[in-house]
């Protein structure tokens, strides 16, 4: 690999770390109970794993070198979004009626310039891929529109780089926020992404190559979809045919998220709604 894909997985890394720490203020709120429940039974599996394995002082130490690793190249949200997040997700929503979601990842940015009902996501002028013309409508699981309703889209480029975590981009590129009709309808105008290679070049990518898997997710269109008296639904939407649909290194493929677009003379077009649990 070139130093420039090294100097774009340590700018996502940190980029990612840097966002966590400023969107999300977790980790004061759990009670005792539940982190010694929870911290013990965790230790205990690597305990198990350990003793059923004979882990030998090398392994031991390749792991601590790895942790410690984790943590220069940033790639803790890299690391727990790919492997433990989809298993949140799952827990998290499963009492849901609406539409299925899936996981977030590391690279939502808030706060995406609003479009309206029916809007382009800011691009560059020669931005590569196929021209995706998406229609859609939000409910609520009784059916009746949500007027108002936000979406938000963000996803990668042509080369699989997120704006804000990869150097070189404007900042917006290929992320907006929509905000449906008082028929619950948008239009959105954006490229299709290619599929998406993690950053192969930090700690995960690391593991990766030490274990003899690969590094790939199925190209995809990230949604988080919102309105007033209903629960967040956070998506994922996928293409037929892509070869990671079925070994996502992410685990976030689920069938109700594949879509199915029609060829156009510009492009391709694409229908595709979301149904959002009242909250
Ligand atoms: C991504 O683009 C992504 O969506 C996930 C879940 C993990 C790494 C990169
Ligand atoms: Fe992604």
């Amino acid at each position: 690999d070139t130093s420039n894909d090294k100097a774009t997985a340590a700018a996502s890394g940190m980029s990612a770390t840097e966002r966590f720490k400023t969107d999300k203020r977790a980790g004061s709120g759990v009670p005792k109970e539940r982190v010694d429940l929870l911290a013990r039974e965790v230790l205990d599996g690597i305990h198990a794993t350990i003793r059923r394995h004979k882990v030998t002082y090398d392994e031991y130490n390749a792991l601590k070198a790895w942790l410690i690793k984790v943590g220069d190249d940033g790639e803790w949200p890299l690391f727990l979004d790919v492997w433990v997040e989809h298993v949140i997700e799952e827990v998290a929503t499963e009492h849901r009626e609406g539409s299925k979601g899936t996981i977030e990842g590391p690279y939502y940015v808030p706060d995406a310039p609003e479009q309206g009902a029916n809007g382009s996501v800011p691009m560059r002028p020669d931005e590569g891929g196929v021209q995706l013309t998406w229609t859609g409508q939000v409910t609520s699981t009784d059916g009746s529109p949500l007027g108002g309703a936000k979406v938000e889209l963000w996803h990668a480029d042509n080369d699989g780089f997120y704006s804000q975590f990869a150097p070189g981009l404007p900042e917006w590129n290929l992320r907006a926020t929509f905000t449906t009709d008082d028929q619950g309808r948008f239009e959105i105008h954006t490229v299709r992404p290619a599929p998406y290679q993690i950053p192969t070049e930090g700690a995960c990518g690391r593991l990766i190559d030490a274990a003899g898997w690969h590094a790939w997710r199925p190209a995809h269109l990230h949604v988080k979809v919102s309105a007033p008296g209903h629960e967040l639904l956070t998506a994922q939407l996928y293409f037929p045919g892509d070869e990671h649909n079925d070994d996502d290194i992410a685990s976030a493929v689920k069938p109700e998220l594949l879509l199915a677009p029609q060829p156009t003379e510009s492009g391709e077009s694409v229908s595709y709604g979301f149904v959002l649990d009242p909250s």
